[in-house]
C-alpha cells in the first residue's frame, strides 16, 4: 500500500511562515488527528494543531486538497505554521508519531509523475524552476514545466507513428490491393522529422548554457591582470591578487548575472611553462577550462616590455583585452593589438582601476551572451539527457530513411526512434533511471 509522506516544503531556518506538506492515503486521518475535523476542500482554515498527547504545537492555516485534483494526484494537505525551527520540528515529530514517513527528495513530484499529473520533462522543469537564479533560467524552466519540450516531443512521436503505419501496412499486406507506393509515403514524413530533430539538437546547447551558465574564461600570462579584472567585474575580492607571478593556481569560478543570464567567469592560472608541480597542474586545468569555455578573454599586460605569446585556446569569436591602460603602453600592448587585428578578433584597452572600463566590459560581455543564447523562443531541449535522446532518435530516423526496400529493418528503426523519444517524457524509463533523476530534487518537492 502507498505510504503517506510528509516534509517541510520551505527552507530550514527562521522565517515568517513555514509550510509542511503531506501526501498519501493517510492524509485525511493525519489532518483530523492534528487539527480536529477535516476543513472544507481547498479552503484555508485557521486551526490549532495538537500532538498525540493533546499538547498545542501552533496555530496554523490548514489546507486539505483531496486527490486526484492535487499536485501529487493523491489526497494531500499543507500546514502553514509560524516559521520557527522549533515549531517545524515539533510538527514533524507529531507527524512521524502518527506513523507517517518523511519524504525522499523529489518524492512529491515523483508521485505527481506517477499519477500522470506531469511528465518527466515537466518534472525537470519544476526542479529547474526551483534552482533558477536568473530571469532567463526562470523563463526557460517555466516553458519546460508548461510543456514546451513535451509538446514538440508529442508532435515528433505522431510523425513516427505515421511513418511506422506505412511501413507496417506495406510489410503486412504485400499482395493486397495496397497502393504500390505506400512505403514511399514514409519518406517525406521521416525527412521532415530528421530536419526538426537536427534543429532541436543544434538548439539544445543553448538550453544547456542557459540552465548551467555561459562560461567565460580569463586567460593570459602570469601578471596580465586576470585576477584583478575578475575582482573588478564581480565587485569583490574573489581571487587573490599579488605582484608575484603564478599566484593563481586553481580555476576560480565565480557566478554572475549578465543581461538576465547566468554566467560563470573563471580566473585561471597564468599560462606559462613551469617546473613547479602545483602550478603546472594549475596551468593544465586552466587550459582545459579555457578550451571548453563559450568565450575566452585573452588578457595581455599592455605596459609590459616582454611579449607574452598567444595562447593556443584563443581564436575566432574571442576577445583580446589589453590591460593596465592607466600605465604607459609598452611593446606588449602594441604587439597584442596587432595580433588581434590579424586574427580578426576585437581588442580593447582597459584598466581594472577604471569603473567606466569595467561598466563597458560588463555591457559588452552581456551583449555577447545575449547574441549567443537569446532566441525567438526558449529552446525545447535543456539538458544533456534530452540531447542524447534526440541524437539517438535522429540517428534511427536517418537509418530508417537509408534502408531502401528493407521495410522490416526500417520499421524497427522507427520503433527505436520512438522509444528514444518516449524516454524524454519518461514514458518507458525503468524505475532506477527515474529514481536517479528525482533524487536530484530537493526535499519537500
Ligand atoms: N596599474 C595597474 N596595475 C594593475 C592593473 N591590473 C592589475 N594590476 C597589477 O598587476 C599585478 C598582477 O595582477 P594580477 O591580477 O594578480 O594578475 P594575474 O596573474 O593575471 O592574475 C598586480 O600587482 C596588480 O595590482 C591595472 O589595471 N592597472
Ligand atoms: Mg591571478
Amino acid at each position: 500500500m502507498t505510504e503517506t509522506i510528509f516534509a517541510p516544503a520551505t527552507a530550514a531556518g527562521r522565517a515568517a511562515v513555514a509550510v509542511v506538506r503531506l501526501s498519501g492515503p493517510g492524509t485525511a486521518d493525519a489532518v483530523r488527528a492534528l487539527a480536529g475535523r477535516l476543513p472544507a476542500a481547498r479552503r484555508a482554515s485557521l486551526r490549532s494543531l495538537r500532538d498525540g498527547q493533546g499538547r498545542e504545537i501552533d496555530r496554523a492555516l490548514v489546507l486539505w486538497m483531496p486527490g486526484p485534483a492535487s499536485y501529487t494526484g493523491e489526497d494531500s494537505a499543507e500546514f502553514h505554521v509560524h516559521g520557527g525551527p522549533a515549531v517545524v520540528a515539533s510538527l514533524l515529530a507529531a507527524l512521524a508519531g502518527l506513523g507517517l514517513r518523511l519524504a525522499e527528495p523529489g518524492e512529491f513530484t515523483r508521485r505527481a509523475f506517477e499519477h500522470g499529473k506531469l511528465d518527466l520533462a515537466q518534472a525537470e522543469g519544476v526542479a529547474d524552476l526551483i534552482e533558477a537564479e536568473t530571469e532567463q533560467q526562470r523563463k526557460q524552466a517555466l516553458a519546460q514545466l508548461e510543456g514546451r519540450l513535451s509538446d514538440v516531443q508529442a508532435r515528433w512521436r505522431e510523425g513516427l507513428t505515421e511513418a511506422l503505419a506505412y511501413f507496417e501496412a506495406a510489410v503486412d499486406f504485400p499482395d493486397e490491393e495496397l497502393p504500390a507506393d505506400v512505403a514511399a509515403r514514409a519518406a517525406p514524413v521521416l525527412q521532415r522529422l530528421a530536419a526538426e530533430l537536427e534543429a532541436a539538437i543544434a538548439d539544445a546547447e543553448r538550453g544547456e548554457r542557459v540552465r548551467e551558465g555561459f562560461r567565460i574564461a580569463l586567460v593570459g600570462a602570469p601578471n596580465a591582470g586576470k585576477s584583478t579584472l575578475l575582482n573588478a567585474l564581480v565587485g569583490r575580492e574573489a581571487a587573490i591578487v599579488t605582484a608575484t607571478p603564478g599566484t593563481t593556481r586553481d580555476v576560480i569560478e565565480v557566478p554572475l548575472v549578465l543581461a538576465g543570464y547566468k554566467v560563470l567567469l573563471a580566473d585561471t592560472a597564468g599560462l606559462r611553462d613551469t617546473e613547479e608541480e602545483i602550478e603546472a597542474e594549475g596551468v593544465r586545468r586552466a587550459r582545459a577550462w579555457a578550451e571548453s569555455a563559450d568565450l575566452r578573454l585573452w588578457l595581455v599586460d599592455g605596459s609590459a616590455t616582454e611579449l607574452p605569446g598567444l595562447p593556443d585556446e584563443v581564436g575566432e569569436g574571442d576577445l583580446c583585452l589589453i590591460t593596465k591602460r592607466d600605465l604607459a603602453t609598452g611593446p606588449a600592448g602594441v604587439w597584442a593589438a596587432e595580433v588581434a587585428r590579424r586574427m580578426d578578433i576585437p581588442s580593447a584597452e582597459v584598466t581594472a582601476k577604471g569603473p567606466s572600463d569595467m561598466a563597458w566590459l560588463q555591457r559588452t560581455l552581456g551583449e555577447l551572451v545575449v547574441a549567443a543564447l537569446a532566441g525567438a523562443e526558449p529552446p525545447a531541449a535543456t539538458r544533456l539527457r534530452h540531447r542524447e535522446l534526440l541524437e539517438e532518435a535522429a540517428e534511427r530516423v536517418r537509418r530508417a530513411m537509408g534502408e531502401g526496400s528493407e521495410l522490416e529493418l526500417a520499421a524497427e528503426d522507427v520503433r527505436l526512434a520512438a522509444r528514444a523519444l518516449d524516454r524524454i517524457t519518461g514514458r518507458i524509463d525503468p524505475d532506477h533511471v527515474l529514481g536517479r533523476i528525482f533524487a536530484t530534487f530537493c526535499i519537500g518537492k
